[in-house]
């Protein structure tokens, strides 16, 4: 057990993964007696990244292509020890990657993207008329809408930003006919979506990891330990399972985190 008065803040992201992933860190960390307490769904990646730079947060899970390519965006960190590097100099430590990527995609309806004859990014250059709804996120980000734009040449005009939740139903509805997937969601089978091919390799690897704070972790050993359990143990498949039972199923994140910590690290 930790000395007594071990403590974590746990942050997440406004998304169903992020939120599980903080669940599943807040009981490592209670599993070793420490008090911890998740703040769920601050906001977006800046939000969390400032946060936890300003010391209002110990921990959160992040993605190593958001880092990369956003909150060090202009910086060229050629390999891991380059984004280690970065990220000591402001007080921040990293765990080995959680085990599984979370890419940006784009995708639609399979049997429209059949109809126009849609497999790759590049093809969406022929048609303009489609009705594109990005995530809020995505139309703003260094890694997102105008560089994927810039990179591909793509014509269309009717973009929309949307929250990330609400995507799924407007390609149901019709509404929109392509937006931005996250590759480990569920509703990506479930609604029969077609995922097109980032065949320009905009997109980098974003593998799940875990940042904290180092005067945090220098006054909790135990419990970045505990954490670092979580380390190369979440497939991508497992991943995605999970989200299903959150979102399509609609167990309570809490839950579906103590189901797995249970399964696979025998922590009840
Ligand atoms: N991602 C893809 C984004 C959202 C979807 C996981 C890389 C992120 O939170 O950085």
């Amino acid at each position: 057990p930790s000395p007594a008065g071990a403590e974590v803040r746990v942050g997440s992201k406004k998304f169903t993964e992020s939120v599980i992933i903080g669940e599943m860190v807040a009981r490592l960390a209670r599993d070793t007696g420490a008090h911890a307490v998740h703040r769920r769904e601050l906001g977006g990646t800046t939000v969390l990244w400032e946060a936890l730079r300003r010391g209002e947060l110990d921990v959160y899970s992040e993605y190593t292509g958001t880092l990369r390519q956003e909150l060090f965006a202009g910086r060229a960190l050629k390999d891991d020890a380059a984004l280690r590097e970065a990220l000591a100099a402001q007080g921040l430590g990293m765990s080995a990657p959680l085990g599984f990527n979370n890419t940006y995609a784009l995708g639609m309806k399979e049997a429209e993207a059949e109809r126009l004859g849609l497999r790759r990014i590049s093809d969406l250059r022929h048609h303009p008329e489609l009705r594109l709804g990005l995530s809020n996120e995505f139309m703003d980000r260094a890694d997102g809408w105008p560089a994927l734009r810039e990179r591909y040449q793509l014509p269309q005009r009717e973009v929309r930003g949307l929250d990330h939740d609400l995507a799924y139903r407007g390609l149901e509805s019709g509404a929109l006919q392509v937006t931005d997937l996250y590759s480990t969601d569920a509703e990506i089978a479930a609604y029969g979506l077609r995922v097109l091919e980032d065949d320009l390799k905009h997109f980098p690897a974003y593998d799940a990891v875990l940042l904290y704070r180092e005067d945090w972790a220098a006054r909790a050993p135990e419990v970045l330990a505990s954490l670092r359990r979580l380390e190369g143990r979440i497939s991508e498949s497992g991943m995605v399972a999970l989200n299903a039972q959150a979102r399509l199923e609609h167990v309570a994140e809490g839950r579906v985190a103590a189901g797995f910590l249970s399964r696979e690290l025998r922590v009840e």
